[in-house]
């Protein structure tokens, strides 16, 4: 089974606990507790995989976010939430993303965008298009509006992160492969023996194996189809 570490990210408040433990144990908190951290492990079927989610719940309130800098190195996808009903808080994730794209060093980090407490219309603040256009300037990333009251959008704004890790996970293999591949070519190249010969075994070994490859993705989750990634992620969801 392979192992999913996501971290829950946002302002004080915002519901980053009540949609996690939505998604855990499909229960709504009403009452508010600030969290400091809490951990939580989840087995679920994506896509045929069995996959172990560690989902980490974090502290929102300034005065426990000490350990952000050690939890988004060691996570591996990323929910970033605010509330429609708190302006600053769609503000406050702006730094937040940023935070997490300079620990990990890329630009391509495995990551949706949640408005959440989306049920609460009246004290709404932040519209849908608030959401889209955010979503937007961050390069399309997946933007779910969601409840945990009523668990809308909960589960799929989960699922879309874990896949997203699985087809950043799929590509690094496929690369690490093509380049031991390329090795070995090389160093049969210069050791000088009969090199032409195995040249064409191995370039012919190549295109089996990421042929091989390129289906078992076909099979599995369907995210690669000849060679190319089809956008699994819709640019914006919303409910
Ligand atoms: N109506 C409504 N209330 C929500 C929703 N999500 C959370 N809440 C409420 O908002 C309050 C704060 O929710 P939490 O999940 O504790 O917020 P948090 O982001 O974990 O807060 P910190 O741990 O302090 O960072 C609680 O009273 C929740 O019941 C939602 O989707 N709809
Ligand atoms: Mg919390």
């Amino acid at each position: 089974m392979r192992d999913y570490k996501v971290v829950v990210l946002g302002a004080g408040g915002v519901g980053k606990s009540s949609v996690t433990v939505q998604f855990v144990q499909g229960v709504y908190v009403e009452s508010y507790d600030p969290t400091i951290e809490d951990s939580y492990r989840k087995q679920i079927e994506i896509d045929g995989r069995a996959c172990d989610l560690e989902i980490l719940d974090t502290a929102g309130v300034a005065q426990f976010t000490a350990m952000r800098e050690l939890y988004i190195k060691s996570g591996k996808g990323f929910l970033l939430v605010y509330s429609v009903t708190d302006e600053n808080s769609l503000k406050e994730l702006l730094a937040l993303r940023e935070q997490v794209l300079r620990i990990k060093d890329s630009d391509n980090v495995p990551m949706v965008l949640i408005g959440n407490k989306c049920d609460l219309k009246d004290d709404r603040v932040l519209s849908i298009e608030d959401g889209i256009k955010v979503s937007q300037d961050w390069g399309c990333v997946p933007f779910y509006e969601t409840s945990a009251m009523y668990k809308t959008n909960v589960d799929e704004s989960f699922i879309d992160v874990v896949r997203q890790i699985m087809r950043k996970e799929a590509a690094i293999n496929a690369e690490k492969k093509q380049q031991k591949q390329l090795q070995k070519q090389n160093a049969l190249e210069n050791s000088g023996v009969n090199a032409s010969e195995n040249t064409k075994d191995i370039n012919d070994d190549t295109d089996k194996s990421a042929k091989t490859s390129r289906n078992k993705q076909n099979s599995s989750n369907g995210e690669f189809e000849d060679g190319k990634e089809k956008s699994g992620s819709k640019c914006c969801v919303i409910m």
